[in-house]
Parts: C-alpha cells; sequence; structure tokens
C-alpha cells in the first residue's frame, strides 16, 4: 500500500468528530471543499449539483446532503449528460409552470481531474457543442483522489503517485485541459483556486449572468494525495500561484487574459518542497534534469501570458 493510500485508509477509521462534512470521510485540509464551499457560497441555495463519482461523492450520505438546492450522483463519464438531463427537465417545469422561475436551480457539474481529463471529456465536448446552459466544476487534486490517489490526466510531471511510484514519479505531462476545454468555445472558462477568494467569487459571479457552457477549474490542494500537513493547504495553494504553477486566467469570446499577475515569480521549488509527492526530487539527491525541466516549462509558459 502506498503512503498516500496508507493515509486515506488511516483517515477512514477516524472518529467522526474528527472529519468534515457533517460525518462524511472528507479530510481535513481539502483544497478542493474549499473551492466548492466559496463557489457554493456565490451561487446560492438554487443550485443542482450533479456529481460524478469522487471525493466530493462522499459530501453526501444518504438521505443527507450539505447542499439545501439538490445534488444529483452519477457515474465518471456521465455527470455533463446528467446535467443536460436535468436542465431539459427543469426547462419544461419552468415552461409548464410547475416550477416558477424564482424556483429554476442553477445546473452544476462537479467532477475530479480524472473525470474531467478522462472518461467525461466526450460528454462534456457533447455538451459544449448543444450550448447547454451550465455550470462545470472540477475540482483538480491531479490524481484519482477517492482511490488512492493513482495517476490521472491531471497528475503533473515529476509526481509520485500509488501508479508512479519509481524515482522519476510520473514520467508523463499533465493534460491541459483548459486548452481543450477553450477549443470548444465555450461561453466562459476560468481557472481559480479556493486560496485566492476573491478572485474566485469575481469569476463565479460573472457566470451567473452568462448563458450557456461555462467552465472552471479549481486547482485542488490534497493533503491525503499530495502528502503534506492539513494545515498547509492554503501556503500549498498560494504558492502554486506564486510560483506559475497555477495561472489564474478566464477565456471570454476567444481571448485568455490573466487575472492574477506576480510583481516576481518564485521558483517552484519553493513549491514542489511542501510536498511529500515531490520528495524524491530532492532526497537522496537533486534530480536537477527532472527540476530544471519543470521549472522551464513554467517560465516558457509566462512568456506569452496576456494580462488585463
Ligand atoms: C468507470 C469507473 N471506473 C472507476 C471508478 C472508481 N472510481 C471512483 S471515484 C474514482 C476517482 C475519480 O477521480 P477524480 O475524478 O479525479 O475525482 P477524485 O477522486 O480525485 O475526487 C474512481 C477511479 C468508477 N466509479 N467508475
Ligand atoms: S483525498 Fe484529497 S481531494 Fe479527496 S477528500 Fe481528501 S484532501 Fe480532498
Ligand atoms: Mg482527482
Amino acid at each position: 500500500m502506498s503512503e498516500s493510500q496508507d493515509v486515506f485508509h488511516r483517515m477512514k477509521d477516524l472518529p467522526t468528530e474528527h472529519l468534515l462534512g457533517g460525518g462524511t470521510p472528507m479530510c481535513a485540509g481539502c483544497g478542493g471543499l474549499q473551492a466548492i464551499h466559496e463557489i457554493y457560497d456565490v451561487l446560492g441555495e438554487n443550485t443542482v449539483f450533479v456529481n460524478a463519482a469522487g471525493c466530493m461523492t462522499m459530501l453526501a450520505n444518504y438521505p443527507y446532503t450539505p447542499f439545501k438546492g439538490s445534488w444529483f450522483y452519477t457515474a465518471m463519464a456521465s455527470a455533463p449528460a446528467g446535467a443536460q438531463g436535468v436542465r431539459d427537465a427543469l426547462d419544461i417545469l419552468v415552461e409548464k409552470k410547475r416550477i416558477s422561475k424564482e424556483e429554476d436551480l442553477n445546473v452544476v457539474v462537479l467532477t475530479g481531474d480524472g473525470s474531467a481529463n478522462g472518461m467525461g471529456l466526450s460528454s462534456t465536448s457533447g455538451t459544449i457543442e448543444r450550448n447547454l446552459d451550465y455550470l462545470y466544476v472540477c475540482y483538480d487534486n491531479e490524481g484519482y483522489g477517492n482511490t488512492g490517489q493513482q495517476t490521472s490526466g491531471g497528475t503533473p510531471h515529476g509526481a509520485k503517485t500509488s501508479t508512479a511510484k519509481g524515482e522519476l514519479g510520473f514520467t508523463g505531462y499533465k493534460k491541459d485541459l483548459f486548452s481543450i476545454w477553450a477549443s470548444h468555445k465555450p461561453a466562459y472558462l476560468a481557472t481559480i483556486i479556493g486560496s485566492e477568494p476573491l478572485d474566485l467569487a469575481r469569476k463565479i459571479e460573472k457566470t451567473k449572468h452568462i448563458t450557456g457552457p461555462k467552465l472552471v477549474i479549481a486547482f485542488s490542494p490534497c493533503p491525503t494525495g499530495w502528502n503534506y500537513d492539513p494545515k498547509e493547504s492554503v501556503k500549498v495553494g498560494k504558492l502554486a500561484v506564486k510560483t506559475g504553477v497555477w495561472p489564474l486566467k478566464e477565456y471570454i469570446d476567444g481571448k485568455v487574459i490573466h487575472t492574477i499577475k506576480h510583481k516576481k515569480r518564485l521558483p517552484v521549488e519553493e513549491y514542489l518542497k511542501t510536498q511529500g509527492r515531490f520528495d524524491h526530487l530532492f532526497y537522496p539527491e537533486r534530480n536537477e534534469k527532472i527540476l530544471k525541466d519543470i521549472q522551464d516549462r513554467i517560465d516558457k509558459y509566462w512568456e506569452t501570458a496576456v494580462f488585463t
């Protein structure tokens, strides 16, 4: 059993008073949960979450859910298809005056990066093509967190996961989901993070006034899968932004604009060193090749970034 799986199994054995989410097995310090909390604060209770299998499914403990609106559980591949059905049903109810416009719900897909980058991608593509009016929230913890942090399409280069345990960690590269989604020309697209709540709130507020497919990717520091102390989650998130690992940006009308500019970007090592999943890049000796590759790619990205 990998260290992250081991931690995860130990978390399950904790008494419920140590757990977030009203007794559900969410980990303390979960960056994904922080982002969803903030998003829900802006969207309000008239929201239905269409939630694909993953960590956030643990929020609901039948027959309870912390969401006051509604919650609908789907298989990993089908949350966007589920959202189509829910949106269509709500539209019919409004049209037949079975519910008032005030009772109508925001339809929000909630999935992890595993769903978003992998099995859920084709059904997302379909919803954008059909111009479905909904919001997609992908919380990106860079792995299949709920099943023990296996490598996903969101895993970054060099990270150790429970399926990439060798001395190099994951030898592939994180998919550029933002560009994949942008190529579909959605109504709105943005990256967010819970540790930058004002930037997050401004973007989510904007989605409330735009009709059509709106998609956000929330970078989600994950103490259990990334192997760090839960109390460091906000610090890890802020370092992801300050080192340029997680660019905060928006896509509107074909343009990509960055919403937070750093006076001076910090070296990526300051972020990597906070997490056990990158320990092997520093101990027993530094892997200069991988560290340089990671830094070079970040530098190259920012050479062409456009700001407001
Ligand atoms: C088709 C299918 N394969 C595997 C699983 C088992 N499974 C449940 S949650 C999960 C991980 C999902 O990863 P992600 O979408 O990134 O969400 P996270 O767990 O990280 O929150 C997996 C593999 C499943 N539910 N369905
Ligand atoms: S494994 Fe990570 S993403 Fe999942 S609940 Fe725990 S901290 Fe959150
Ligand atoms: Mg994940």
